[in-house]
């Protein structure tokens, strides 16, 4: 985009918001063609902005995201560590997934076993971080600034986790289920684990858990885990443990880095923003709320205004509550809303297609404002909801700006 265009777009997020913290929001939700520099994700991800260098953090602008199954190209990037040898190796053969902990028979899987012993399943499912949407907070929350593309929906194949922990046999004495993957430590320690996170046992059991080798019909890319990764959908991202080499079933609520302290919690009751709170007054992320995405047109679009012509538009909606049961769009700040069409899901926890065509009011400036509603009746709120330290969970309405030239 050129200088002059960046600029007008700019200065229309910036007449029509005034709040510092929307702001903020506007800039860099429309900031939308802002490339990754070459050579830091490589080619692949050549489309993606780096939000963080090393380790390497990276995301899509929604405009990007307009595809059912996300292409792997533009699915998003968080590494908290060094991505291990083992994900650009060539020779899997002495890899293996250890299960043990409260198992009848701690067994270790090789690939060929996973791929020969039980039953491959495929699934579009949405993997988010539960830090998307940070960029949003005010006061500001540190942590990677996360905007809109921290989400996607690729196709994953592998074989179901609850597969793997039935033929090892799970004790009555376990309570969660845990990851260690190969990646390194950043201090270079070899002793040191970077994250190692975990999903109640009911969870674990969920039939669409994967042990995910295959990302959109190829190998799992080495940046998305190679040889295999947890795939846990419906909950943050980074319980889908990459690169994996252990599943640890446990007596207890895992504790392994980033499980304890504020990570990936919560405040067990709303706070004023700002707020400090001692660790004993969070809670462990669970559930995804509900949240949408604006994938089409891209923000900042300029065209002919024309008299009679319905405005489309369109996106999807995912929730780790179940279905969406509403997507509803307004061009007016939220006036008036127009109900969308929304899609079946392709399967349980895969993202939903919405589209909307309405008339506009008039030539000029225009926001449009998606919001969707899950099956619990829990709705997009429009504003960000509640602040909390770590500034998790944002799920306010998406919005992008348009200009109907006269
Ligand atoms: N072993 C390992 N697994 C991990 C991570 C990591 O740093 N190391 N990051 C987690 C986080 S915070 C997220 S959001 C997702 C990101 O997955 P992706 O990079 O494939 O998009 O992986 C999760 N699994
Ligand atoms: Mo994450």
């Amino acid at each position: 985009m050129d200088s002059d265009r960046r600029r007008f777009i700019k200065g229309l997020a910036y007449s029509s918001l005034a709040v510092p913290v929307a702001l903020k929001m506007a800039s860099s939700a429309f900031a939308s063609d802002n490339k990754a520099p070459q050579g830091q994700t490589g080619d692949a991800k050549k489309d993606l902005r780096v939000l963080n260098d090393r380790p390497l953090v990276a995301e899509a602008s929604p405009s990007l995201l307009d595809d059912e199954i996300t292409p792997t190209e533009r699915v998003f990037v968080r590494n908290n560590g060094i991505v291990p040898p083992i994900a650009s190796s060539t020779d899997i053969r002495d890899w293996r997934l250890l299960i043990d902990g409260e198992v009848e028979k701690a067994t270790s899987f090789s690939m060929q076993e996973l791929k020969t012993q039980f039953k491959s399943y495929t699934y579009a499912l949405v993997l988010e971080c539960a830090g998307n949407g940070r960029a949003g907070f005010y006061p500001p929350a540190a942590g990677i600034q996360w905007t809109y593309g921290g989400v996607a929906c690729p196709l994953w194949e592998g074989v179901r986790l609850k597969d793997l922990l039935t033929a090892v046999g799970v004790k009555k004495s376990a309570v969660y289920v845990a990851y260690y993957g190969y990646d390194i430590h950043p201090s270079g320690d070899p002793d040191k684990v970077v994250i190692s996170r975990g999903v109640p046992i009911a969870k674990g059991l969920d039939e669409m858990n994967l042990v995910a080798w295959g990302m959109n019909g190829q190998n799992l890319p080495g940046i998305h885990g190679f040889p295999a990764r947890l795939v846990c959908p419906g909950y943050p991202a980074s319980v889908s443990g990459k690169w994996l080499k252990r599943i640890w079933i446990r007596d207890r609520v895992h504790d392994g880095p980033k499980m304890t302290g504020k990570a990936y919690k919560v405040p067990r009751f709303q706070v004023a923003p700002g707020t400090e709170l001692a660790d004993k007054d969070m809670q462990i992320i669970e559930l995804m709320p509900v949240k949408s995405l604006i994938t089409h047109p891209r923000s900042g679009l300029q065209f002919q205004w024309q008299p009679k012509q319905n405005f489309s538009c369109r996106g999807f909606a995912w929730s780790g509550h179940g279905a969406i049961s509403d997507v509803s769009v307004s061009s007016d700040f939220g006036q008036t809303w127009h109900t969308a069409v929304v899609k079946a899901p392709r399967n349980r926890f895969a993202w939903q297609r919405w589209e909307a065509s309405f008339p506009l009011a008039g030539q000029g400036y225009h926001e449009i404002w998606a919001r969707a509603t899950d099956v619990t009746g829990k709705m997009q709120p429009m504003l960000v909801p509640g602040w909390n330290p770590e500034g998790y969970l944002n799920n306010a309405m998406p919005r992008i700006a348009i200009h109907a030239l006269a």
